[in-house]
Formats: structure tokens, sequence, C-alpha cells
């Protein structure tokens, strides 16, 4: 068995059975052993930030890792922006990179870099297999890295040589998260605070915002009188009618600082202390209000829905969530297409069960509100602000969930990062329904220019911004890679091709003219 086969068939054994892949020579022993491992699942990503973000979206909803194979370190550093996101999200991914073999580094050829030096800023496990009697042990050892807890991507560099060297016999394993269960001084803590009278807010995010933790943390809502905030923008999260809903911070400072004022007490579970995304000239950076205290309840490697449970229990809090959502759908939209009427459309269909990708950005401010009581969901956001995520994770939360439909919501300026993602839906015959907002420009960036006190835009500036001259067409792009397609320009059309996109088995794509 060479090192290949051995690497294969250990993932496998480990419970990694798909593979994102965009290989090249330095890997073609891996791609060969595919043929010998029919349990491992390869599947063809046309742009390494394609592989990268699907392995983040199969992992947020699974649970599990799955393998990614990047060519040197190149194909890393195309795949690193994904990559930061899954770091984000503490999704855990065996991301295995090839590379030279041993004995060629030293005459540095054209694709020979610095792989390390790549991987370390995104990889909270790193290893370079030297040798092909280390390699079943390595690759146990980076499924283990990835799972952690917490979860992250663990980086295994495979030389060629190493593939392709006699290895021996797999090694097998069942690695898994353990979360520590959370610390009774930390559950007496917050339950002080939470008791104090004093105003408080109780944030969740990470682990805490699926379906327990967002009961546990209603019930402690309720008998406290807590506001109960979420991060702004969670990796995984559970909602609509019958879960406790519960309010996001604002991505603008302006909106987080209106959300917590007046807050004596701030108890974080699984959320870290809010800060802005940016600096600005007037605005403060750290977000908890002056003289506002802060009790970590969970973190790291913590069980947080168990320390939630905990911290209701000590409060003696009534057993079951009392504020869970009523089911309601917004009417079918009529008149213009425009944020509104798009989200009301999106409200009306959404099925139940499905996993969202939300890269709406600006023009999908409101589906979030119009989705709100419609049957339960998953919810999947722009966890690290890397854009170019959303098709790719639609792509891979598709692959990891066959009997549920997939709504991607992306904003045109996002999907052009990655839309290769396309073809590997219809290559994997992927339930993906994607919706391009097209607004025809980098809104949020018009927005930006002008909080961060620039001066006043030129036509030179402006057009670093908008997207048009020549206008994208994304039924063209979506037909070219065998994704049926429509465009619609007012809110009728919009609905009746969002419902036909939703009915089609395998991907359908939907352009929504925003301007
Ligand atoms: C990898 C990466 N490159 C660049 C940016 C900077 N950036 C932030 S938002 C944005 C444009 C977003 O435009 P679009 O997706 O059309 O959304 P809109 O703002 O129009 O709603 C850019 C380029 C980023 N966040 N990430
Ligand atoms: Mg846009």
């Amino acid at each position: 068995m060479n090192g290949a086969q051995t690497l294969i068939r250990t993932l496998v054994a480990c419970g990694v059975d798909v593979c994102f892949a965009n290989p090249g020579t330095s890997e073609m022993h891996f791609v060969a052993a595919l043929d010998d491992v029919p349990e491992m699942r390869g599947i063809l990503g046309l742009f390494e930030g394609v592989v990268t973000g699907a392995a983040d979206g199969y992992g947020r909803m699974t649970g599990r890792p799955a393998a990614t194979l990047l060519h040197l370190g190149p194909g890393l550093g195309n795949g690193i922006a994904n990559l930061h996101n899954a770091r984000r999200a503490r999704t855990p991914v065996v991301n295995v990179v090839g590379d030279h073999a041993t004995t060629h580094v030293a005459l540095d050829p054209p694709l020979t870099s610095d792989i390390e030096s790549l991987a370390r800023p995104v990889s909270r496990w790193f290893r370079s297999s030297g040798t092909p009697g280390a390699l079943a042990g390595d690759a146990v050892a980076a499924v283990e890295g990835a799972f952690g807890p917490p979860g992250g991507v663990a980086t295994l560099v495979v030389p060629a040589d190493v593939s392709w060297q006699e290895a021996g016999q797999p090694a097998s394993g069942h690695p898994g998260a353990v979360w520590e269960p959370v610390a009774e001084d930390a559950v007496a803590e917050a339950a002080k605070a939470l008791r104090s009278g004093e105003p408080a807010v109780l944030l969740v995010g990470g682990n805490a915002v699926r379906r327990r933790g967002l009961a546990a943390a209603d019930r402690v809502a309720r008998a406290t009188g807590a506001k109960l905030l979420c991060e702004t923008f969670p990796a995984r999260m559970e909602r609509g009618a019958g879960i406790p809903p519960v309010e996001r911070l604002g991505y603008l400072a302006e909106f987080t600082i209106a959300q917590l004022q007046g807050a004596r007490h701030l108890v974080l579970a699984d959320a870290l202390a809010p800060v802005s995304f940016f600096a600005y000239p007037n605005l403060p950076g750290y977000l908890v209000p002056e003289g506002c205290e802060v009790h970590t309840l969970a973190a790291g490697c913590d069980d947080a829905p168990g320390a939630l449970e905990a911290l209701a229990e000590m409060l003696g809090a009534p057993p079951s969530p009392r504020g869970v959502q009523v089911a309601s759908r917004p009417d079918r939209p009529t008149g213009a297409l425009n944020a509104q009427s798009l989200a009301a459309a999106i409200g009306a269909l959404l099925p139940e069960g499905a996993v969202v990708s939300d890269e709406g950005n600006t023009s999908g401010l409101f589906v979030s509100g119009a989705t709100a009581g419609a049957p339960p969901h998953d919810w999947l956001c722009l966890t690290g602000g890397a854009i170019g995520q959303g098709l790719p994770l639609a792509t891979g939360a598709a692959v990891a969930c066959p009997d549920r439909p997939v709504l991607c919501l992306e904003a045109d300026g996002s999907a052009m990062y990655t839309n290769q993602a396309l073809w590997t839906q219809v290559r994997e015959s992927l339930d993906v329904t994607t919706v391009v907002l097209n607004n025809g420009s980098y809104a949020i960036l018009e927005l930006e220019l002008s909080r961060v006190g620039a001066a006043d835009p030129g036509p030179r500036a402006k057009s670093m911004l908008e997207l048009g001259h020549p206008d994208l067409d994304f039924v063209a792009l979506a037909s070219g890679m065998g994704v049926p397609a429509w465009r619609a320009t007012t809110a009728e059309e919009f609905t009746v091709q969002l419902e036909r996109a939703l009915s089609t088995p395998g991907p359908a794509l939907v352009e929504a003219v925003l301007r």
C-alpha cells in the first residue's frame, strides 16, 4: 500500500469520507488512490476557494471534517480566504496539501514555496508528514486536530514521495469533539450578575445558537429579564417557527452600541465581547459600554449549551422556553423588485428544513426578518468577513445534507469570487437554489467610503465600487456551467422564478435585478 492509499484509508477509518479537491502533479498518487478506496468521495472544485469553502459548509452541517486536497503553496494560497472563514467558524477541516518530493525541494523548482508560513495563520494544527511510516499516525492526528475542541483547520502537508512510497497499514481512530463541562464557578458568577437587578445582556454565539442552546438561553433571559442577543455572524444558527428567536448584533458599530446601551452586565455564552468590524475616526472599537462588567459563562472548549442549561437550573427558570417563534410568513409580494419585496418572496417560500447560506450582504438585509417565522431552518453566516464564501459553503452544505433544500443568498460582487462552485453543484447533482442579489455594485463599500471619512469620492473612486460597464449577466454565467437560470425584474417574476427554482431538482439560479 502506498502512502496515498494509506492516507485515504486512514481518513475513511476516522470517519472522513468526503474530499473536496483541486489537485496537481504532486497529488497524482492521491488522485489515483481514489479508485482503490471507493469509500472516499472525491469532489472536484475548479478553484481552491471553492474547495475550502465547501469543506467549511460540509463541516458546519455535519460537525465532522471533510478533507481538502490542494496543490502546494499556490493552491493553498488560493484557498486561504475561505480557510480563514472556516477558522473563524471553528469548523473542523482536514486540509491536505501536496508538496514536492522531499528529495526535490532543495532544487527550488518553480512551485516551491513556504507552505508552512501560508498555512499556520489559518490552521489550529499543522504537520508536514516526513516519512511514509509516519503518515497513518499523522492522518489520525490531523483528524483529531480538526475536531479540537474547538474545531478548526488541521493542515497536513504530504510530500509526493511520501505518497508514492510503501507506507504500511492504515491506522484507525474514533476522533470526535468532547466539549468540557463548565465549572460551577462560572455558572454561579453569571447567575449572580443576572440576579443583580441591574440591566444585563446575555450574548450567545458559536455552539449556543442551535436549538438546545437557544432554548436554555430563552429560559435564562425570561427568568431574569436579561436581554438576549446573538453574535453578528454565527457560523450556524437554528431559527424559525417553534425555536426561540434571538436578535443578532448589528454589523454597524452604531447599531451594536444602541443594542448594548445601558447594560451593566454582559454574560458571554460562546461569543466574544463585541468589537467594531473596522475602526472609524469617531467611534469606539470596543463596543461593550463603559461600566459594563463582562462575565464569560462559556468559551473555547466549553460545552456552551450545557452551561446555559446549568445556568437556567441554578436560576430556577421554568423548564421549557416560553418565547418560541410563532409560525408566520409574509404574503407573496407584488410590484417593484427591491430588497424588501425580495425578502418577502423568500419568506413566503422558504422550504421547511432549508439550509441558508447567507452572503446576501446589503441587499439581503431584510431576509432575516422576513424568514423569522418560516418553518425551522439553519442559517450560515460569513464568519470571517472574507467574501466569496456563499456559493462554496452552500455546495458543501448540500453534500452534507442531501435530503435538505439549500438556499444560497449571494450578492453580485461576492458571487464573482467563487462562482465556479455552480459547476460542482451540477456535477454532483446538489439541490442548491442560488439567488443572486444583483445591485450592480459593491454597495457596502459605497457606504463605508463615507463612514470612514474619506474625501468626497470622485469618478475614479466611484468606478472602483460599481460593477457595471459591462453589467454582469448571471443567467449567462450560470448557463455556461450547466445551471438552469432565470432573471427577475419585478416582485411577481421573482416569486414565480424562486418557486420554480426551489422545485427544480439539482441546482438552479435566479438573478434578482435590484436597481
Ligand atoms: C476576500 C475579500 N476581499 C475583499 C473584501 C472587501 N469587500 C467587502 S464587501 C465587498 C463588496 C461586496 O459587494 P457585494 O457582494 O456585491 O455586496 P453589496 O455590498 O453590494 O451588498 C468587498 C470587495 C472582503 N471583505 N473580502
Ligand atoms: Mg453588490
